[in-house]
C-alpha cells in the first residue's frame, strides 16, 4: 500500500465496536469468529489507523452489569482509548437485541417497555458523554410491525416524537454538548420499520420541539435496500443542514441487510458520494458501518477495516482528479450552460421578470433536438475511475 492512501486522524474515519467486532453470525449460521473484547477492538482500530470508535451501551457494558462492574469496564476502556490514540465521536443505545424490545422500544405498545427504553437511553447517553461522544445516533431497528393490525402508525409516530422531545430536553437539562442523528432503514429486523428513509426522517425532525438539535445519520446500505439513490438523500440532508453523521458501507440493491465493505459493490455510487462529501466540505465523522465477510478470520477483519478507509481515500484522490480534469470540467461547464442564457432565470420574482418570461419565445423544438453529451461525460468518469485516463 502506498503512503498516499494511509488513513490519518484528520480523515475522521471511525468504526463501531459492532463492526470490527462482528462475529459472523447470520440467521442461518453460527458465529465464525471469536468474540474480541472492546479493549482489543480499540487496539485493532489503533493499528489500522482509525480515528474513532463508536458503541452501543451494551457493546461495552453488558445489560446486566452491576454499577461496580460498569465503572471498571469504562475505566479499562478509557485507558485503551488513551493507549491506542482512539476517540469516541458517537454513541448509541441498543434498543433491539433484548427480548423486552421485541415489539419496539419507543413505539412499543406496552407503556412499561416505552418507559424502560427512555430510562436505558438516558443511561446510555450518560455513558456516551462520559466517553466524549458529541453525536448520539438513534437507529430504531425494532420500531415497526409485521402486521399493521397490531399498531396504529399514527400512534407510532406520536410515540417516537414524544421520546425524542423527552430525550432532547434531558440532554439540555444535563448541559451536555450532544446532538442527535436519526438513522432510517426500511425493514429488517422488523417486517417494516417506521420512518423508513432519510427523507422521512428529515420530515419528522421538523415536527419536534427543537429541530435544531436533531439531524440524520444516513446509511448507504439502508437507502439501497429501499432501492433509492443514496447520494440524493445525502444531498437533501446536507441542504437542510442536517448531515450530522454518515454510515458508509455497501450493498446490492433490494437485498437483505448486507453491510459490505465501503466501495465493494457500487463503485460509481461510492465515488459520487465521496466526491460530494469532499467537495462540499463535510466535516463530520466518516463512519464505516459494515463488517467483514463471514468467510474471514481476524486477519480478514483487519483487511476489511483497512479496505474501507483505503477505498475512501482512493476515491477522494479520484475526486481531486475529477476537479482538475480539463476535459471533464469543460464538458460539465458546457452541459450546465445550456443553449443560450435566458434573462430573468434565477433572479427573484418581480412582476417585470414574470412578464418578460411569459413573453419570451422559446424554440421548443431546438431544445428537444439538442444532444447533451451525457454519454461522453459519464464515460470520461468511468475512464477516470478505472485508471484509463
Ligand atoms: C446495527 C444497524 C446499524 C446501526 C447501528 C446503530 S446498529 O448494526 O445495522 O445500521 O447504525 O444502532
Ligand atoms: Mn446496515
Ligand atoms: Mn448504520
Amino acid at each position: 500500500m502506498t503512503d498516499a492512501f494511509q488513513p490519518q486522524a484528520a480523515h475522521k474515519f471511525s468504526f463501531g465496536l459492532w463492526t470490527v467486532g462482528n462475529i459472523g453470525r447470520d440467521p442461518f449460521g453460527h458465529p465464525v469468529r471469536e468474540v474480541v473484547s472492546p479493549v482489543n477492538l480499540v487496539k485493532l482500530l489503533g493499528e489500522v489507523g482509525a480515528w474513532g470508535v463508536n458503541l452501543h451501551d451494551n457493546d461495552l457494558v453488558p445489560i446486566d452489569a452491576t454499577a461496580a462492574e460498569r465503572d471498571q469496564i469504562v475505566k479499562d476502556f478509557k485507558q485503551a482509548l488513551n493507549d491506542y490514540g482512539v476517540i469516541v465521536p458517537m454513541a448509541t443505545t441498543n434498543l433491539f437485541s433484548d427480548p423486552a424490545f421485541k415489539d419496539g422500544a419507543f413505539t412499543a405498545n406496552d407503556p412499561q417497555v416505552r418507559a424502560y427504553a427512555l430510562q436505558k437511553t438516558m443511561q446510555a447517553i450518560d455513558l456516551g458523554v462520559e466517553l466524549g461522544a458529541k453525536i448520539y445516533v438513534f437507529w430504531g431497528g425494532r420500531e415497526g410491525t409485521e402486521s399493521d393490525a397490531t399498531k396504529n402508525p399514527l400512534d407510532a409516530v406520536k410515540r417516537q416524537r414524544e421520546a425524542m422531545n423527552f430525550l432532547c430536553a434531558y440532554v439540555k437539562d444535563q448541559g451536555y454538548d450532544l446532538k442527535f442523528a436519526l438513522e432510517a432503514k426500511p425493514n429488517e429486523p422488523r417486517g417494516d420499520i417506521y420512518l423508513p428513509t432519510t427523507g422521512a426522517m428529515l420530515g419528522f425532525i421538523q415536527t419536534l420541539d427543537d429541530p435544531s438539535m436533531v439531524g440524520v445519520n444516513p446509511e448507504m446500505a439502508h437507502e439501497h435496500m429501499a432501492g433509492l439513490n443514496f447520494l440524493h438523500a445525502v444531498a437533501q440532508a446536507w441542504d437542510a443542514g442536517k448531515l450530522f453523521h454518515i454510515d458508509l458501507n455497501d450493498q446490492n440493491f433490494a437485498r437483505y441487510d448486507q453491510d459490505f465493505r465501503f466501495g465493494s459493490h457500487n463503485l460509481k455510487q461510492a465515488f459520487f458520494l465521496v466526491h460530494f462529501l469532499e467537495s462540499h466540505g463535510y466535516d463530520g465523522p466518516r463512519h464505516f458501518d459494515a463488517h467483514a465477510y463471514r468467510t474471514e478470520d481476524q486477519a480478514g477483519v483487519k483487511a476489511f477495516a483497512a479496505g474501507c478507509m483505503r477505498s475512501y481515500l482512493i476515491l477522494k484522490e479520484k475526486s481531486a482528479r475529477f476537479q482538475a480534469d480539463a476535459e471533464i470540467q469543460a464538458a460539465l461547464a458546457e452541459v450546465n450552460s445550456g443553449s443560450s442564457p435566458v434573462a430573468g432565470l434565477g433572479q427573484p420574482y418581480t412582476r417585470a421578470t414574470a412578464t418578460a418570461l411569459k413573453a419570451h419565445r422559446f424554440d421548443r423544438e431546438a431544445l428537444g433536438k439538442r444532444g447533451l453529451g451525457y454519454e461522453r461525460l459519464d464515460q470520461l468518469v468511468f475512464d477516470l475511475l478505472l485508471g484509463a485516463r
